[in-house]
């Protein structure tokens, strides 16, 4: 009955978004390439979308199955919003094997959402953003992507009013999550975070009773220590964000993800990166392999950083590369490489 319904609400969204999806189309510079190159069959890729819950500290699908998101994330929506487009998410999910796409809306920074930038044409991007995941049957992460901003307080107001939006928008979808503050960072407490969560909470709960919720953790949505410690309490389905760049951050990262997960936390890695903390400089693989191993063995779900073509490391496009879809071996970096290898071998 509820995908009977979900269906009926996408197929009628789609007939408004079209406006939205003609802006998205001018801000994409390359015609769409046939998914020639890496040529790999449908099959392989996750099967349909069902309705998620937290049980313990797992994601859970409707059937009771664990389920791992493994995917990636946009650049900032404002930077590069061509990416935003069917074909390529298409082919992140059919060749890529990812089955979740994480939509970064930077609040502060480059035409943030909150600083400047055109909030109607953001929120455009991002439901079309939507459309083309829900269409590709992929989960997709509406990411609040606070950062030079620190404290999630700063722009609480404008949060609460974009939450209430969308949760309004996609409260029959069984594919969405909310991630309501990518990194708190400056010094923010976790009793901060935590205020801020219990509010913006049950601004969505108010529409959406059940969708899966990301809360961010102090230093950077590192110290996932402080929320096992002092969970947010009242409500279901809720996840807790660590975020790692590997060639900065090993073992004592890794060792405080997997004491919160044995403490009982559900912990969601919404944001990862196999160079460094920066976004930029060498990659390394084997520490990257090291955190696979552990995040497959806890269950735990991983988003790459980041899907564009900037000159930087964790940018999984090279720069030479101006096609928006239809990317080739050669088009992609080598932090590209690693991960359409790891997403491809599972
Ligand atoms: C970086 C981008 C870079 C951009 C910068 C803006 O890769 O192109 O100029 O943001 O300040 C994070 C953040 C993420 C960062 C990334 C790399 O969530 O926004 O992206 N990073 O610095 N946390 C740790 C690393």
């Amino acid at each position: 009955m509820k995908r009977i319904w979900w269906i009926t609400v996408v197929s009628l969204a789609l007939v408004l978004m079209l406006p939205a999806y003609g802006h998205v189309q001018a801000a994409s510079s390359a015609a769409p390439v046939p998914s020639e190159a890496l040529g790999i069959s449908p099959e392989s890729a996750p099967s349909a979308l069902e309705p998620l819950h937290v049980e313990g500290t797992r994601l859970v699908g409707s059937s009771g199955k664990t389920v791992q998101l493994r995917g990636i994330s946009t650049h900032g929506l404002a930077w590069f919003p061509e990416y935003v487009n069917e074909d390529c998410f298409r082919q992140l999910h059919q060749e890529w094997n990812a089955n979740v796409v994480r939509l970064a809306l930077y609040t502060q920074e480059y035409g943030g959402y909150c600083s400047g930038g055109d909030k109607e044409a953001l929120k455009a991007l991002v439901r079309s953003g939507v459309e083309y995941a829900t269409r590709q049957e992929m989960y997709v992460i509406l990411d609040w992507h606070i950062l030079s901003d620190g404290n999630p307080q700063t722009h609480k107001a404008e949060a609460k009013a974009f939450f209430r939006e969308m949760s309004r928008e996609y409260a029959e979808y069984p594919n969405i999550l909310y991630e309501i503050c990518n990194e708190p960072n400056g010094g923010t407490s976790w009793q901060e975070i935590k205020a801020y969560a219990q509010e913006v909470i049950s601004v969505i709960r108010a529409n959406d009773p059940d969708a899966v919720i990301l809360v961010g953790t102090p230093n950077w949505s590192q110290y996932v220590d402080q929320a096992a410690a002092d969970p947010v309490q009242g409500y279901d389905n809720l996840m807790y964000t660590l975020h790692f760049y590997a060639a900065t951050h090993r073992d004592d990262l890794r060792k405080r993800m997997t004491a919160a997960v044995e403490a009982g936390l559900p912990v969601f890695v919404s944001e990862y990166s196999i160079c460094s903390a920066d976004g930029n400089g060498a990659i390394d693989q084997a520490e990257a392999d090291r955190w696979v191993e552990v995040m497959d063995r806890y269950g735990i779900s991983y988003v790459a950083w980041n899907l564009s073509n900037k000159n930087e490391a964790s940018a999984v496009i090279v720069p030479s590369c101006t096609r928006s879809s239809g990317f080739t071996w050669d088009d992609l970096s080598g932090s590209g490489h690693w991960l359409y290898q790891t997403l491809r071998g599972k």
